[in-house]
């Protein structure tokens, strides 16, 4: 079987018309007026005893930050920084600072420390906890300046930035050097490499490269006094005291502002195709999945699912065509090596078993960039398409594979009618359900019938409460559910010794008790 061609019922997307771009700017509304500011909506949270900003900070700011446009204070101009990706947080920052030097970072946070005024650090705002934006008039630092490559090795593959690069633009940068970043997501178009660090994001590319605890080979942080800590190297194998870099990734924003980082590159794959299958179980996803993983081993580079409410988001939401009749689940399969006729064998191989089988009902298999994308689109603007709804409940669960999919059946049937849509997609290969719940605007009761009742769910089964997006401002109160008390007391006991006095990115990741 050739790619492009597909399995059984054959239906050729060359005919779509619009096709998306990965690296994309993601779509960022500057108004925000309907949406409630968080410290409305949270009422019992209390700001916490920082100072305010003042005319005198704004000088120091200014003299650290000389030229146009790199300290802003127009409220209309915060308006976007203020707002989270996803609609649901807001703050009232009225200062934001965009720093392109660590020295720079350093100076501001001199200032902030010294002054015991709140700092909340921000790349690319596509998180999608409330970490990035503040909760209440904390200062918004952006490292939307701080985007320079500092060198690419490509004999070792080791390449060096600065924290503001955006992640679609590195993969442009080290794939003419035919290497690729480690790591790929839906957000590649406005995300910074420095902000993926922080919230250790997994994206569709975890199953074969791992995540950046792995990748990362240095790192430079400012600390929360201004300090700047050292801890860029470009070893693979380094095993001289604590490795302090780790601390870092996946730390949100609460023990230092990442200035810089050494990543790993792997060699970018000469042959890429993706299968795109209905089939009519879960069960049926993972037996797919399981045989997938015996047949294609070291070229099996991602194993996505959506059901078809997920699928419906793109199709409904942003007129995307499905090269696919209908079925309850579909299964993106990317296959990635070095040589195409090897792979293509193999893969057809693979799928005309999983027929014959009847596992699989239906599919396509495209290897051409444009096609590889758009099926690519399916499974990654599904996020992007809820926001069409209106308001979007969005959890992001480690699950045993046995349990997987039951948790989207059984908040079906709490949820009812209530909601918009309850979708379950993601990360199977990983074990990383994403389960999105959608209404016209923000609805308490919907949201009583979610939480804890999720939380406890996912505790029961021993999963994480977060795969890949991080705790931020939504889920901090709920880390006991994934983590012990002498595990929450050593992060606490560390948080208290980098950041004494807590003005880094405070009411996020932590609990208050
Ligand atoms: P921001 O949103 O700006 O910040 C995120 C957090 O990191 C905040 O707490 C912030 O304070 C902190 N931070 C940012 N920069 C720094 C810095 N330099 N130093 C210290 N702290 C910092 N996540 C996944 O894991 N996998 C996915 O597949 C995935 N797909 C996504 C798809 C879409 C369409 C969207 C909108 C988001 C997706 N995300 C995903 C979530 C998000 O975590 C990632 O988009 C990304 O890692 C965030 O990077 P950012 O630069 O936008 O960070
Ligand atoms: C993805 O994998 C992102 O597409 C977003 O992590 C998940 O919207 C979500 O729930
Ligand atoms: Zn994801």
């Amino acid at each position: 079987m050739q790619p492009n061609s597909v399995i059984r019922t054959f239906k050729c997307i060359k005919n779509v018309s619009k096709i998306h771009s990965g690296t994309h700017r993601l779509f960022h509304k500057s108004t925000s007026n309907a949406i409630e500011f968080t410290s409305v909506r949270y009422p019992n949270l209390k700001r916490g005893q920082y100072s305010n900003v003042s005319d005198v900070d704004i000088a120091a700011f200014e003299k650290i930050l000389p030229g146009a446009q790199r300290v802003i204070t127009d409220a209309s101009e915060l308006e976007g920084y203020n707002t989270d990706w996803i609609k649901t947080c807001r703050g009232r920052s009225q200062v934001l600072l965009k720093p392109k030097e660590t020295e720079e970072v350093s100076a501001i946070l001199k200032i902030c420390h010294e002054r015991n005024l709140a700092v909340v650090p921000q790349g690319g705002n596509t998180g999608l906890v409330g970490g990035s934006v503040p909760v209440f008039d904390e200062i918004i630092i952006s490292t939307q300046l701080m985007n320079t490559v500092i060198s690419l090795d490509s004999l070792s593959g080791i390449l060096t930035c600065q924290a503001g690069c955006i992640l679609g633009n590195l993969n442009d940068y080290v794939s003419e050097h035919n290497l690729t970043m480690p790591l790929d997501l839906g957000a590649k178009g406005s995300c910074h490499i420095g902000g993926n660090l922080a919230t250790n994001a997994g994206g569709v590319r975890l199953l074969r490269y791992g995540s950046l605890h792995g990748s990362v080979l240095g790192l430079e942080a400012v600390l929360p006094d201004g300090e700047v800590l050292d801890c860029m190297s470009s070893l693979r194998k380094d095993n001289t005291g604590y490795d302090l870099k780790q601390l870092f990734i996946g730390s949100e924003g609460t023990l230092g502002i990442i200035t810089a980082a050494s990543i790993l590159c792997p060699q970018k794959s000469q042959a890429v195709n993706v299968a795109f299958l209905g089939v009519d179980s879960f069960d049926r996803v993972l037996e797919v999945f399981k045989e997938s993983k015996h047949q294609l081993a070291e070229i099996l580079s991602a194993f996505e699912f959506l059901d078809s409410e997920a699928l419906a988001v793109c199709t409904d939401n942003l007129k995307l065509n499905s090269p696919l009749s209908s079925h309850p689940f579909y299964v993106l399969i990317e296959t990635s090596g070095s040589n195409s006729a090897h792979d293509e064998e193999k893969l057809n191989t693979f799928l005309e078993s999983m027929m014959d089988a009847g596992k699989v009902l239906d599919g396509t298999v495209v290897a051409e960039p444009t096609k590889i994308q758009y099926i690519w689109g399916l499974r990654e603007r599904v996020a992007e398409g809820l926001m069409h709804d209106g308001y979007c409940y969005k959890y992001d669960v480690s699950l045993p594979l046995s349990a997987f999919y039951q948790l989207v059946t059984d908040m079906r049937a709490r949820i009812g009618s209530k909601a918009t849509r309850v979708i379950g997609y993601g990360h199977v290969g990983d074990g990383n359900l994403h389960f999105n719940v959608t209404s016209p605007q923000y609805d308490p009761e919907v949201m009583a019938l979610i939480e804890p009742f999720i939380y406890d769910w996912v505790a029961n089964y021993k999963g994480s409460i977060s795969a890949e997006h991080g705790l931020g401002f939504k889920k901090r109160e709920y880390i006991y559910h994934s983590k012990s008390r002498s595990a929450v007391k050593m992060m606490k006991a560390l948080k208290t010794l980098v950041d004494p006095n807590g003005i880094l990115n405070p009411y996020k990741f932590l609990p208050d008790h």
